[in-house]
């Protein structure tokens, strides 16, 4: 039977574990939310920018508080959070003890998505050559608990990480009934913004489109207009790089109009990037950030989109122009001049609601497919 994250959360909270931070991750998205409504721990949830931030983060609170932290990640972040679990959290550097959640995607057998299905094969061997111990829960371990009370034991007794790998549905459902009201001034649905740009922009532009639905929006969209998908390139992991990709594309042909779409959670996982392009000046370099204030993709968790400025951010970084939109006249309307713009790099930010369809499907076509036919159109316009 599924765990309940409310009794998960409780063990945990039992256990004095107050403090958890992480980037959220569709298989620990129930108790993520049961988390958020907790109103007692809410102020010590902080949803990080990226999963490395959240070590730091959580290695920080214990420092000042002497109390066990917890991290939660997708295995996909992972990678981001190596560099400060080898020369931060370990034993042989400043040992310090954490709980380490990680939702493990393309676990071998489970039907999964071609990004997950290397990080999911080797999930179990990184750790081990990491030599951060483990213990693998499922919906089947009715012992969660003493899985818990034996990694904590482990924690204390050696002030180090220990990792819990969650495999798919091992948390039921669990409804956040304190979910904040949603904000009536978004109106535009992604989805629809997607269409627009799409229809507004010349054939002759690249589209470089960030992680989760975004991409997948855009695969579904080119596909009911019987367009290829040649023109387009689906980020679909490596979340937070799109931008560094467009702008290693954007360097390669400076005679081609490049659109990096990209979200709020995805650019402020790597936001040092938008120094990069601003440093380049590409003036070929169009940046659509399309800003739902959550993490949409994997259950609509808060980013910190909310407190940024993305005016003030995008000309501090040397974007050379700003747009907004928040309706459909205005959408269209500064899509237009955004188009025109001939000095980049500019950066239009465009505010949606939450949201997407249910029925929303994944690209059919393979990533390496999808690069072999993007590079020969690229080989196409840059002999136009
Ligand atoms: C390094 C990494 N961490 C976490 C994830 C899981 N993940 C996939 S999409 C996504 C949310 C992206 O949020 P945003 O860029 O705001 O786009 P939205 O989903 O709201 O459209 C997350 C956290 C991931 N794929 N890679």
């Amino acid at each position: 039977m599924s765990i309940s994250p409310k009794l998960f959360l409780n063990h945990l909270l039992d256990n004095n574990v107050d403090f958890f931070t992480g980037v959220p991750d569709s298989l620990l998205k129930y108790l993520c939310l049961c988390i958020d409504n907790n109103t007692e721990i809410r102020d010590k949830h902080i949803i990080a920018a990226n999963e490395g931030s959240a070590i730091a983060l959580a290695s920080g609170y214990y420092i000042g508080s002497n109390k066990i932290p917890l991290v939660y990640m997708q295995n996909s972040g992972l990678g981001n959070a190596i560099n400060p679990l080898l020369s931060l959290t370990d034993p042989e550097v400043y040992s310090i003890p954490m709980i380490i959640l990680i939702g493990w995607r393309g676990e071998p057998g489970v039907k999964d998505e071609p990004q997950h299905i290397k990080q999911g094969r080797v999930q179990l061997n990184l750790l081990e050559s990491m030599e951060l111990p483990y213990s693998v829960i499922s919906s089947k371990n009715d012992n969660y608990k003493d899985i818990i009370d034996e990694g904590l034991k482990h924690i204390k007794d050696n002030l180090a990480p220990y990792v819990f790998v969650i495999k798919k549905n091992t948390f039921s459902k669990f409804d956040n009934n304190n979910k904040e009201n949603i904000n009536e001034k978004l109106i535009l649905k992604r989805e629809t913004v997607l269409q627009k740009i799409i229809e507004n922009i010349s054939d002759n532009s690249i589209i470089i489109s960030t992680t989760g639905k975004t991409s997948r929006e855009i695969f579904e969209i080119r596909e009911q207009n019987n367009q290829s998908h040649e023109n387009d390139f689906l980020t679909i992991g490596s979340m937070g790089h799109c931008s560094s990709l467009a702008l290693g594309i954007a360097k390669a042909n400076p005679d081609v109009n490049i659109y990096c779409i990209d979200g709020d959670g995805s650019m402020i996982m790597h936001m040092g990037s938008l120094s990069m392009v601003g440093q380049q000046m590409p003036k070929n370099f169009k940046h659509i950030l399309i800003n739902n204030f959550v993490h949409e993709s994997v259950g609509g968790q808060n980013t910190a989109s909310n407190i940024i400025n993305f005016d003030l951010l995008s000309k501090s970084m040397n974007y050379k122009n700003y747009s907004f939109a928040n309706n459909e006249s205005t959408l269209i309307q500064m899509l237009n001049d955004f188009n025109q713009h001939s000095v980049g790099p500019s950066f239009f930010e465009i505010q949606v609601q939450p949201g997407s369809r249910s029925d929303l499907g994944r690209p059919t076509t393979t990533p390496e497919q999808n690069k072999l036919d993007l590079m020969s159109r690229i080989d196409e316009l840059s002999k136009k």
